[in-house]
């Protein structure tokens, strides 16, 4: 169970720069330094949003989403872990793992030379969720706020056994309007169409949005460029230890199927996820680690 507001700010409040306040019901960190200011709730481990000073937000936010514990939160940066999309063996468990509904905990706070502000969470396993998915584990969170946002998943494999995982850092990204974006890096990729059946596809050109986009690239390190024609910006989405690039737009049908998800809101979002799915999933030996790492920035 996450510590009150007071605690929290006691414990690790950083002057004017980071604080915990109450968002919409749950605890959550807000970061405002020289570069940028960010939000993330304890909830999930999920960043919310992350806006550079003087520019448009890079991330993206349900106007419809829930803030309710034990529910995912629509927008920022979901944690998929440890499985990505439906379970594997089990439809009955929760689309996208487990973590990205529980409690994570406060570990430290703190700034870099080049005056990031900084934020790590953990999650460790408990009986419950053994009685999901039978491996112990650690995850901690690194979350940086600056000129770029970092964002770092580490997965510690605390069991005897081999742990076989996929997973994502889901991120949303704001955009002018779907019309006017596309999506660099991926050009020649394979990737498995997630509307027809897992097919696997090649990429032709750059992706552009005119229907429902549900792409999972594998095999692929690549940096992805998503550019923006109407706020004249290209963002840059950085990876290391994922070898999955997932691109997501739920387009009308999708979007109204979704209660969470406002029926024009597909205008204004598109998803590019740093993950390791399908034929990409990890094995984490016992006591060994993995990391996943994205980072975002305007160039
Ligand atoms: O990343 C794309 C995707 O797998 C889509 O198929 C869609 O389901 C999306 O994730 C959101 O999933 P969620 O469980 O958060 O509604």
């Amino acid at each position: 169970m996450s510590l009150a507001l007071d605690v929290l700010n006691q414990k690790f409040a950083l002057d004017n720069k980071l604080c915990f306040v109450d968002f919409n019901g749950m605890p959550a960190v807000r970061i405002r330094n020289e570069h940028a200011e960010a939000l993330a709730t304890l909830h999930g481990g999920q960043v919310l949003s992350y806006k550079p000073h003087g520019e448009q937000p890079v991330l993206w936010l349900s106007d419809e989403s829930l803030f309710e514990f034990g529910k995912p939160i629509r927008g920022g940066i979901p944690i998929c872990w440890p499985w990505f999309g439906p379970h594997p063996d089990n439809p009955a468990k929760p689309n996208h793992g487990f973590v990205r509904t529980l409690d994570w905990d406060m570990f430290s706070s703190g700034e870099t030379s080049n005056g990031n502000t900084t934020v790590q969470m953990v999650l460790r396993s408990t009986d419950e969720t053994m009685a999901v998915w039978p491996h112990h584990f650690k995850l901690s969170l690194l979350i940086s706020v600056g000129a770029s946002l970092r964002v770092e998943l580490t997965t510690e494999n605390t069991s005897c056994e081999d742990m076989r995982c996929t997973g994502a850092l889901h991120t949303y990204f704001s955009v002018s309007d779907i019309s006017a974006v596309s999506v660099h890096g991926l050009e020649n990729g394979t990737y498995l169409d997630n509307l027809e059946n897992l097919s696997s596809r090649t990429q032709d050109g750059l992706i552009s949005f005119d229907r429902e986009v549900d792409r999972v690239f594998i095999h692929t390190e690549e940096t992805c460029l998503l550019e923006d024609a109407g706020w004249q910006r290209m963002i840059s989405v950085a990876k290391e230890g994922s070898r999955s690039t997932v691109v997501w737009n739920p387009w009308i049908d999708k979007a109204a199927r979704m209660k969470d998800f406002g029926d024009h809101e597909y205008q204004r979002m598109v998803c590019i996820e740093t993950a390791n799915a399908g034929p990409d999933a990890i094995t984490i030996f016992p006591g060994n680690t993995w990391r996943l790492k994205m980072e975002v920035k305007k160039i």
